[in-house]
């Protein structure tokens, strides 16, 4: 009986049964915890923090920061380059990796999107933060260089997000299926309360943003005109819809009751794949949706198998319930249009 367990007590408990887990992974992984009980702290005051609102500045990725982008940046980046864990990490927030000193490199790169979903921050909707574990080629031996960070998705050691809704849950993959520990404010744990979570194949919800319609390729127009058309239409069956803006929101919903998420690829800026990130993004949450027997595609090509060419390399996701990812990805390639 492990649901009750803590996080780390949970995963020395799976390394002793067999599983292939380092000790300095575990080590990372509960450092990246203590990291987003932090965040928590800072970000479920609210408009007590006195920081909620933009910074005036943009990210690399031209969007406007909020403060608590920064922030929460800062949290983890001040925590984590002083656990002797990493060799550098790289941030939605900031342009290039994040050095670490030399004296403090780790085993492992970390990718982290410190707080997805942040527009909703102002508006007091769930937000996350979502991390990615990779070895570092060089060990700690020498500082990264940039193309060490671009491993594909299946070279991936853990990936997880921590939900900051009503209840604060991180949800953790390495490899054997996908977990969830919620935290217990009484005593300041993350505690097993969900073991081996299952995507149901089948569903009748999507999400998606429809106020970018008019930008889409066909074959997903093609697709959502098919959903709308309900039982009647050539799916056969009535569809529900959602849309949190929040993409932690979205994959912690699919996990718990199915479900599709997607966010093509639209020509409001043919330069972009997309508007998700693969590194921090995308990678990571392909993982668990996977890891917890879902699928996870561009609409073209398994995401876990996209080259990564970028920091902040951007993609299109169509992640979720198997049987509905993979309608989605037969419209496309029915469609026989090329990749954007
Ligand atoms: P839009 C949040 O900024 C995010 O990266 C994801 O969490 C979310 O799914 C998406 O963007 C929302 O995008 O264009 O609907 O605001």
């Amino acid at each position: 009986m492990t649901t009750g367990m803590k996080l780390k007590q949970f995963l020395l408990h799976e390394k002793r049964a067999g599983v292939d887990l380092s000790y300095d992974l575990i080590e990372l992984i509960h450092e990246v915890s203590i990291t987003c009980k932090e965040i928590n702290a800072t970000v479920s005051r609210g408009e007590l923090s006195g920081v909620l609102g933009v910074a005036g500045s943009e990210n690399v990725q031209g969007e406007t920061q909020k403060e608590l982008d920064i922030i929460t940046n800062d949290i983890m980046v001040d925590h984590m380059k002083f656990t002797g864990l990493v060799a550098g990490m790289g941030s939605e927030e900031v342009d290039d990796p994040i050095v670490v000193p030399a004296v403090e490199r780790g085993e492992y790169l970390l990718m982290f999107d410190p707080l997805d979903g942040s527009s909703n921050i102002d508006v007091n909707i769930s937000v996350g933060t979502i991390f990615s574990v990779l070895k570092a080629p060089m060990g700690c031996r020498a500082e990264p260089k940039l193309e060490d960070y671009y491993q594909k998705g299946t070279q991936q050691k853990a990936a997880g997000f921590v939900v900051y809704g009503p209840a604060t849950v991180l949800v953790l993959t390495t490899g054997q299926g996908v977990n969830m520990f919620t935290l217990d404010t009484r005593i300041g744990e993350f505690v097993l309360t969900t073991e081996g979570c299952q995507i149901p194949d089948e569903t009748t919800e999507y999400a998606i943003n429809m106020a970018n319609k008019r930008f889409w390729e066909k074959p997903m127009l093609q697709y959502i005109e098919d959903c709308l058309a309900g039982e009647k239409g050539p799916l056969g069956k009535r569809y529900n819809m959602r849309w949190v803006a929040s993409m932690v929101a979205e994959v912690y919903r699919i996990l718990v009751r199915g479900g599709i998420f997607m966010y093509p690829y639209d020509d409001r800026d043919p330069s972009k794949a997309g508007k998700l990130r693969l590194m921090y993004e995308a990678n990571p949450m392909s993982f668990i949706v996977e890891q917890a027997g879902g699928a996870s595609s561009t609409g073209r090509e398994r995401i876990l198998d996209v080259d990564a060419t970028g920091l902040h390399q951007r993609v299109p996701v169509v992640l979720g319930s198997k049987a509905e990812v993979e309608k989605v990805v037969e419209y496309h390639l029915k469609s026989g249009t090329e990749a954007a």
